[in-house]
């Protein structure tokens, strides 16, 4: 059985536990805290890090389309070649132009550190940018990508929940209220799928929370 490795307090990990719930492939969780990973599997160290029947893979993204390839049943990647580039289009953008120039902010936003005054400014016009121009191709109607759920959806219902509140609380001003993200993720909050990657994402945050503290 596929096994999942990290821990449900990250996001990238949820992505893939979130696409492996809808899809109903069975899957074990395997907890690997940051600095206790397995290094042969993931070289960088990081969460989340699949082990296979055949072998190990790393990079969330890279396992979501593994898992979508290989369990081919309730398909979350439209058949149509020039329609699922569209998607992986929305899952690029999401990952790397608005989750990964995001993070910047959450030592701050969310681990109790700082970040210099002239970061937040560097990255208020970048992600101001980046949201616009993934407005432009956000359907929200009612999935990300258009009338059917995807793995753009599984990416979407983990990291705009963070970018909303990072830039909340760093600027005081949610910088993706001008898309229809809100409503988009309560309507994600109904799916049981999201339901239980939220609840066990709570419990595992308070663990993680205690482990820093002892
Ligand atoms: N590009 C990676 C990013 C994964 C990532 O940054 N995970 C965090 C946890 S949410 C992590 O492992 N951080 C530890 C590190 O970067 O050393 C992916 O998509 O899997």
């Amino acid at each position: 059985m596929l096994k999942l490795c990290g821990f449900s307090a990250s996001n990238y990990y949820n992505k893939v536990k979130l696409a492996l719930l809808e899809k109903g492939v069975p899957f074990e969780e395997v907890t690997a805290w940051v600095g206790e990973t397995d290094l042969a599997a993931s070289p960088l160290g990081k969460v989340p890090y699949a082990i296979t029947d055949e072998g190990p893979m790393s990079e969330s993204t890279v396992i979501l389309e593994y898992v979508e390839d290989r369990y081919p049943e309730k398909p979350l990647m439209p058949a149509s070649p020039y329609q699922a580039a569209k998607v992986r289009e929305l899952l690029r953008y999401i990952e790397l132009h608005l989750e990964l120039v995001a993070r910047n902010l959450y030592p701050e936003a969310f681990f109790g550190g700082k970040v210099s005054d002239a970061a937040k400014e560097k990255i208020r016009p970048q992600l101001e940018k980046n949201i616009a121009a993934f407005g432009q191709l956000a359907k929200f109607s009612p999935y990300i990508a258009g009338s059917d759920f995807t793995l753009a959806d599984c990416a979407a219902a983990v990291h705009l929940p963070l970018v909303s509140s990072a830039t909340r609380i760093i600027y005081g001003q949610d910088l993706l209220a001008d898309l229809p993200a809100k409503d988009y993720l309560k309507r994600l909050g109904e799916r049981p799928s999201v339901q239980q990657v939220n609840a066990d994402r709570k419990a595992n945050t308070e663990a993680l929370m205690a482990r820093t503290k002892g």
